[in-house]
């Protein structure tokens, strides 16, 4: 068994993109709401979209087409995109959990370590059901959680002080450059999932949890945590 060190005790986790590839699913959803609307929406652009609520997204993809909507509309098309990707992620099973991540919870919660879900999307709790992954949890934070969205810190300040820890104990796992940007103006440690050119604020950058036990994270994140002030 992997010696927690004195030092990182919480572990804070992304839903979409970081713990199941729900992030294709929402790309799908909004894709087919910008070709209704005629604006052009490929896929890099979708980065800009990731950790942003409904709202936001909508309101980005509206800019970028120049159009403009009554909030009335809005609230109707936001409606309708989720429509689109409830139904994309109805028959979500515990198979499409992203490789190595079942694991590594497993060995986190072994270690004595405590974990969060924080997602700035409000259909994470049923993501998180369909796929069986709430007991590997013991703080659940979707999208109604915080009240503003990153690169202001605060889901992440909601799930160190859920978990009765502060910051500089908790390493964040995110996909989003919003993500890392907002664990790092709270101090948190920061483990990118992509790669590293993408994610240039985080201090270690894997692919995904297959190839990594535990003890190579700690490791990673201590001695660069050692070499540098992070916040
Ligand atoms: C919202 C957005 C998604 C994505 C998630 C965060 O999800 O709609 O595009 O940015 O937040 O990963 P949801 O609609 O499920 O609340």
């Amino acid at each position: 068994m992997t010696d927690l060190s004195e030092k990182m005790k919480g572990f804070v986790f992304n839903l979409d993109g970081v713990i199941v590839d729900t992030a294709k699913y929402h790309y799908r959803a909004w894709r087919r709401l910008a070709d209704e609307m005629g604006v052009d929406f490929p896929i890099e652009q979708h980065e800009q979209l990731r950790s942003l609520s409904r709202m936001e997204s909508l309101e980005k993809i509206l800019e970028w087409g120049g159009l403009y909507m009554t909030e009335a509309e809005k609230l109707h098309w936001a409606d309708v995109k989720n429509n689109w990707y409830q139904g994309l992620i109805a028959n979500m099973s515990p198979e499409e959990v992203l490789p190595g991540v079942l694991p590594f919870l497993m060995e986190v919660r072994r270690s004595g370590g405590r974990t969060a879900l924080s997602s700035a999307s409000r259909n994470a709790r049923a993501v998180l059901a369909s796929t069986q992954l709430e007991p590997y949890f013991d703080v659940i934070l979707d999208g109604s959680a915080a009240r503003k969205s990153k690169p202001h810190p605060e889901c992440f300040q909601l799930a160190a002080a859920a978990l009765d820890l502060p910051p500089a104990e908790c390493i964040v796992f995110d996909d989003a450059v919003l993500g890392v940007q907002a664990a790092r103006i709270g101090g948190f440690h920061i483990v990118g999932i992509g790669n590293p050119e993408d994610l240039p604020a985080a201090e270690l950058v894997i692919s995904g949890f297959e190839n990594y036990r535990l003890a190579d994270i700690l490791e990673a994140v201590e001695k660069l945590a050692s070499t540098e002030h992070i916040g």
